[in-house]
């Protein structure tokens, strides 16, 4: 019998999840196919670089999803669905103190976390639960009334949680189940005819919209899929000259003349889709909402916390100089401000332990030269290169930005009540999973690609991350 393995099977639920949001906001179709062309075009002008953070092959296919769902207990039934296709929970995210704007949820994403799984195919869904129990949006009463509705959806049939259950388990499913899983899997994220019931949406919108598109009907969908591009200055512009309107702005890092680092994305407005409400009288109507926009991301490398913490300094200096109105745009100021603070080398993001690569060692001619002990001497001595590692996760404010750009009213949020504590711990907890932390994946991969090469050149001890201490000459200069 034909199994399908779980890769495979990863692959064409990404395939089978891009048909149907296809179908259902053709505008995607058209976002996809932008995408393309910029990819082709960035192919075109930069040769090989162009593929330096992943494969063209890996990067046409490259999408990630975005849910939302109400309850630990939901989350966790999408944890068995995700891990049936070898993704698994990494980072959490609390939006519910991001500005400009707050948002009722904390999200984790669920991805592959192997390199050589991300490398077969990356698809990964950024997830969000609502926190009906946080008193800054959601009094006691209101609680209560979301708690009671969404115990009552059932939002996964049982047939898709025993097939994802015996998935995960084997690692693959026969041809027969599998189609079955995909089917039923994609079904459950395709958007209802559901009457969806006016005041109780109207209700919690006024708290939230995202509130409103999680608790306020019986079903989930997909929110968004979104594509990867090379150059995502080239695709909104592009976007823009065929008439699709953008956010004001692209999120994340600037356009500058470093590497690429951590991840900048931006959307389209949420488009307006037809939708049937029970209206307060009992009528059945045709209506509208405007919840499911388009988004496309470029992806950088993977800072570590050291560099993450510097990448968090210069956004909060970007923020302080725009404040100040000294003219121009967050764009102009950012690429100054990281002109000046960012080296703007992948060898000194590297040596710098600022960003994270993999080392390799380089076939060399013998010369009698020892190795140096640190990774700057091995790098200009062409004893190792460096592979950047490409960051697979999510920046809380640009998802934040993201939600809030889409999003018509700002809500209502009364700050001076307790929030519920949640962190990645209780999450954990809540789905019975362990979530990953991503900078601990990240960092892995380096050690182990570190301890490899200093076996291989007989570097004595562990390589150092850093530069030779002052004093110390470095040996093995060539050879080039
Ligand atoms: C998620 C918004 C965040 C991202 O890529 O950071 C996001 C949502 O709208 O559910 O998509
Ligand atoms: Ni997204």
């Amino acid at each position: 019998m034909n199994t399908v393995a779980t890769a495979e099977l990863r692959a064409r639920f990404a395939r089978r999840l891009s048909e149907l949001y296809g179908r259902e906001v053709p505008a995607y179709n058209t976002l996809v196919e932008v995408s393309h062309e910029v990819n082709r075009r960035v192919l075109q002008r930069d040769g090989e670089t162009a593929e330096r953070l992943g494969s063209i092959n890996r990067v046409t296919a490259e999408r990630h999803g975005a849910i939302r769902v109400g309850t630990p207990e939901e989350l966790s039934q999408v944890a068995r669905i995700f891990a049936a296709l070898g993704m698994h929970p990494a980072g959490f995210y609390d939006l519910r103190d991001a500005h400009p704007q707050p948002i009722p949820v904390v999200s984790t994403a669920f991805r592959p976390i192997d390199p050589d799984e991300l490398a077969s195919n990356p698809f990964r869904v950024f997830t969000s639960m609502l926190v009906p129990q946080d008193r800054r949006f959601f009094d006691e009463d209101l609680e209560e009334r979301l708690t009671r509705f969404l115990a009552a959806r059932r939002l996964f049939p049982d047939e898709l949680l025993a097939l994802a259950d015996r998935a995960e388990e084997e690692r693959q499913l026969g041809e027969a189940e599998a189609a079955r899983f995909l089917d039923l899997a994609a079904a459950s994220f395709a958007l209802s005819s559901e009457p969806v019931d006016r005041a109780w949406y109207t209700e919690l919108e006024r708290i939230s919209g995202v509130a409103a598109d999680i608790g306020g009907v019986t079903t989930t969908h997909i929110n968004h899929l979104t594509p990867r591009v090379l150059d995502i200055d080239d695709l909104y512009a592009s976007m823009q000259a065929r008439g699709v309107q953008m956010i004001d702005e692209i999120q994340g890092p600037p356009r500058w003349h470093g590497p690429d680092v951590l991840l900048r994305q931006t959307s389209f407005r949420a488009l307006a889709e037809p939708r049937t409400f029970r209206e307060p009288n009992g009528d059945i109507r045709q209506g509208e909402l405007r919840v499911r926009f388009g988004e496309v991301e470029a992806r950088g490398i993977a800072l570590t916390p050291r560099g993450r913490r510097l990448y968090d300094h210069l956004v909060g200096e970007v923020d302080q100089r725009l404040a100040q109105a000294s003219g121009g745009t967050r764009q102009e100021v950012a690429a100054d401000v990281w002109t000046a603070g960012l080296p703007d080398s992948e060898a000194e993001l590297a040596c710098q332990d600022l960003a994270f690569f993999t080392f390799h060692p380089v076939e060399r001619i013998p010369d009698g030269t020892e190795p140096p002990r640190h990774l700057a001497g091995l790098l200009a001595g062409g004893w190792l290169v460096a592979e950047p590692i490409v960051y697979e996760d999510f920046l809380p404010r640009s998802a934040a930005g993201i939600f809030a750009s889409n999003l018509s009213g700002r809500g209502e949020m009364d700050a001076a009540q307790g929030g519920a504590y949640r962190d990645a711990d209780w999450l954990s907890e809540a789905i019975g999973r362990p979530i990953r932390v991503p900078e601990e994946v990240y960092a892995e991969q380096r050690a182990v690609s570190l301890t490899r090469a200093a076996a291989v050149l007989g570097v004595a001890g562990d390589i150092v991350i850093g530069h030779e201490p002052a004093g110390v000459p470095v040996s093995g200069s060539g050879p080039h």
